[in-house]
């Protein structure tokens, strides 16, 4: 399966390759030192450990070490390859490689999205309510390297159904219920994929776009992605956090990166992640990724949550969707992928005790995954919930 990331040409960070190599040192060496990493436990009366808990107001993110054993992460190499095979062939195309209709070509919502090799898409564009106020350093590609590489995907659970089996883990549901309470809501699910060699960076930016001048604005108003990963996630390949910026309000990124001298913040650090470590991550941390120059690919799955009263009779969207007032309909519908998530992992891991999601544990024979709920998952992601 390894063939699956082709080793690009030597690249590196050129005239910043020794600052960079001394700063992804120095970056882990310091997230080590955070005191936010290991298994989810969970208390006598069920509640999410204290500890866990505290560490990840904290610092902004927790990394659960062993969440996905062997048998599912090879579920999900699986499903990756067959994306990546199915995938367009490049930006916009509606075959892939093979000449066949393309994933996601019969979709109205956004799905795949590209990059220039070691590039910054986003960085000092509008995109996304110009949040990324900043342009990443891009370091120069390798002369094999293709003209654009897919970093995102949205609407990951559709192409996917190892994917919406980790959706519908149960611990990570309990996690979700303990820190957004037990009628948490489904925000999006996406695929970051960052090739070796090749994957381009995401700059510095802090998510949501709706509550920030809200009176009732606290550290978690914004939600937070679990980001599950396939491979690890390493200082040169994974995401960078500036621990507690998610209880500041909007920070001046642009002025951290001035007073920095460089896109590297000497406040920030990396996620450090084995093969199967899932890391919670609230939204309104500042975060970003650098250019993966390294020879190790990572692929994460991001699973977004939110507490209900943050969008409930909220209008928001824009970024991922159509602009709407999210009532309690549109949240029961969206929310349906949690209810097929659940059925669709007890069906894979039997032995397993299932999550029950209250808002739905009055109609538990609804969400069965089936045929017709894999037709019924076709374009979900027009009605995600994103604030
Ligand atoms: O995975 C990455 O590189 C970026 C993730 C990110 O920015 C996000 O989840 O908001």
């Amino acid at each position: 399966m390894r063939q699956l990331w082709q080793a690009a040409s030597d690249v590196d960070y050129g005239p910043e390759e020794a600052s960079m190599a001394a700063y992804l040192r120095e970056g882990e060496a310091r997230a080590m030192r955070l005191g936010n990493r290991g298994p989810i436990r969970f208390d006598a009366t069920g509640a999410l450990a204290a500890d866990i808990v505290e560490a990840y107001w904290r610092v902004g993110f927790y990394v659960f070490t062993g969440v996905l054993g062997a048998d599912e992460l090879a579920d999900i190499e699986s499903d990756i390859a067959d994306i990546l095979a199915r995938a367009p062939a490049n930006e916009g195309a509606t075959i892939d490689h093979a000449g066949q209709a393309a994933l996601g070509a019969d979709c109205h919502a956004p799905t795949f999205f590209w990059a220039p090799p070691l590039g910054d898409p986003w960085g000092g564009t509008s995109a996304a309510n110009g949040r990324h106020p900043v342009h990443m350093y891009a370091p120069a590609a390798g002369r094999d390297a293709p003209d654009k590489v897919i970093i995102l995907i949205l609407g990951a659970l559709q192409f996917s159904e190892a994917c919406l089996r980790v959706y519908g883990h149960p611990q990570l549901l309990a996690t979700a219920a303990a820190i957004n309470g037990a009628d948490f809501t489904p925000f999006n699910e996406a695929l970051f994929i960052k090739q070796p060699g090749l994957g381009a960076s995401v700059a510095w930016h802090q998510d949501g776009v709706t509550h920030w001048e809200s009176p009732q604005f606290d550290q978690g108003t914004h939600g937070f992605n679990f980001m599950a990963q396939l491979y690890g996630c390493t200082a040169a390949n994974g995401v960078w956090v500036v621990p507690g910026t998610h209880k500041v309000g909007k920070v001046d990124i642009a002025k951290l990166v001035a007073e920095a001298g460089s896109e590297r913040l000497p406040q920030a650090v990396p996620m450090i992640a084995e093969p199967g470590d899932v890391i919670i991550s609230n939204r309104q941390t500042v975060h970003g990724s650098f250019a993966n120059t390294s020879v190790r690919p990572r692929v994460t799955l991001n699973l977004g949550f939110h507490r209900r009263a943050s969008v409930l009779g909220v209008t928001a969207g824009g970024v991922h969707n159509a602009l709407a007032t999210y009532d309690d309909a549109r949240i029961r519908e969206r929310a349906r992928l949690i209810g097929y998530a659940i059925d669709a992992r007890r069906q894979r891991f039997p032995h397993e005790k299932a999550y029950c999601y209250e808002p739905q544990a009055d109609e538990p024979e609804r969400y069965r995954w089936d045929g017709a709920a894999r037709a019924d998952l076709h374009d979900y992601n027009l009605l995600d919930l994103s604030i």
